[in-house]
């Protein structure tokens, strides 16, 4: 790592816990002491030191477009002149929840506010209140953000009440959260044979991207979709990651699944901190002030992340063939990769859907988190200092989801295979 990373890397943590304002930003998992950025633009990120990496992190799926987009900037100094924050209604959330209501269908109203974790959190309040339940059901691997409810871990068993995931999360909360293995359709079924008409929601990513990137089998949103309508058990699409991801709208859209509730962040902020959380009118009607489920943030819906997230969408939406785009070059990325690994002889399985991937260090094929966990994490950490080292910056966990955007040309696909070729050479 670059000396003047490790001075600044010293300084943040005597001010930061671990240094970092988000643990998986610390390198942890990756052996390695994370680079300080100073600069980005397009597909590249610069460190401290002026260093040059290809990004595949994208900010953690934000950056469809790249870093820096032209029309993303220009939205945002327009957008400035006219102040940065007023806690009050303004014309660009319309036209936000029109454009969000109209990408997908299965949503009537929309609520802004600023994370994912907010908008996973608010969605579960909303179900409980509008159900008058308390359990809820999630899938193991499956992440949603920080709200003490969904920081649970399985039980013993499958189907079970959870535990803590984290210190901080009492068991009797914990233990109103139903935890479930992904892609586990029999598990499924027997749960809700045995809390169905308990649960107030099911929460889950249709396409998962935090345990890496595992899609979902065949029949397993299915039926889900169809359990969950018999028990009045509300389904909540996480599609935090997905949304606008993979194609206009959601995972939902290409699914033909409309869930109750639908999760949003990432993308529709453009690079800044919006989220949303929507769904159909009868359940969105119970939200203050409207309704008695309380909900509210300060900045909620602000200006400035409302100006760069249109600016996006309206990008995505003028370029019709962009999924199509990212599509090809992800598929011929992970295609050279898969070649090197397979000439080489060591094991690799990418899950890949759209232009989110994984290289699980893995001979098995991985559909949920026991198998994700089989990867060999240490050859991994080796190979993503290895490609670091190269120039390429890749996600610092072998449980999250690489991105490409459509910043990322045919050449800085070439010279990630070749830095791969190199790494692999060094392992
Ligand atoms: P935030 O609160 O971090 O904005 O969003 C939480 C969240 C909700 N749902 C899904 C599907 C998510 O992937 C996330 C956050 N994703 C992680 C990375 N996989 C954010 C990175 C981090 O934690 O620093």
């Amino acid at each position: 790592m670059s000396r003047i990373s490790s001075v600044l890397f010293e300084q943040a943590k005597r001010y930061i816990p671990g240094g970092v304002n988000s643990p998986v930003r610390a390198f942890g998992a990756v052996g390695a002491d994370p680079f300080f950025v100073a600069s980005a633009s397009g597909s590249r990120v610069y460190d401290v030191e002026g260093r040059e990496y290809i990004d595949y992190v994208a900010s953690w799926g934000p950056l469809i477009l790249g870093h820096g987009h032209p029309e993303i900037l220009a939205a945002l100094e327009k957008s400035l002149r006219k102040g940065t924050s007023f806690g009050a209604p303004t014309e660009l959330e319309i036209e936000m929840a029109r454009l969000i209501v109209t990408a997908f269908p299965a949503m009537d109203m929309v609520r802004m506010v600023s994370s994912g974790t907010e908008a996973a959190m608010s969605a579960i309040r909303l179900a409980r209140g509008f159900t008058g339940r308390e359990l809820i059901a999630k899938f193991e691997g499956c992440y949603h953000g920080h709200t003490d409810s969904l920081l649970v871990k399985a039980g013993s068993g499958a189907a079970t009440l959870g535990l803590p995931g984290s210190a901080g999360v009492p068991q009797r909360l914990a233990e109103l959260t139903v935890t479930i293995p992904y892609n586990d359709v029999e598990t499924f079924k027997m749960a809700m044979e045995r809390y169905g008409d308990e649960l107030a929601c099911v929460i889950l990513e249709p396409v998962a991207g935090n345990m890496g990137v595992v899609p979902p089998i065949r029949g397993f949103l299915e039926t889900i979709r169809e359990l969950t309508r018999r028990t009045g058990t509300l389904l909540i699409f996480d599609e935090v990651i997905t949304g606008f991801r993979l194609t206009w709208g959601g995972w939902q859209n290409l699914a033909g699944i409309e869930p109750d509730l639908t999760c949003l962040g990432k993308i529709i902020g453009g690079g800044l901190p919006a989220a949303a959380f929507g769904g159909r009118r009868e359940i969105m009607a119970n939200l203050a002030p409207l309704g008695p489920v309380y909900q509210a943030g300060t900045l909620s819906g602000n200006p400035l992340a409302l100006s760069a997230g249109l600016a996006a969408l309206n990008c995505l939406r003028a370029n019709g063939n962009i999924y199509e785009s990212l599509e090809k070059k992800t598929a011929l990325l992970c295609r050279g990769i898969g070649d090197l690994f397979d000439r080489k002889g060591i094991p690799l399985s990418i899950n890949r859907v759209g232009s989110m991937f994984t290289p699980f260090f893995s001979g098995n094929s991985v559909q949920d988190l026991t198998t994700a966990q089989k990867s060999d994490t240490a050859r991994f950490a080796r190979f993503f200092r290895e490609m670091l080292a190269r120039g390429i910056s890749l996600p610092p966990s072998q449980f999250e989801a690489c991105f490409v955007s459509q910043a990322h040309s045919e050449d800085d696909l070439e010279r990630t295979i070749d830095a791969c070729g190199k790494a692999l050479a060094a392992l």
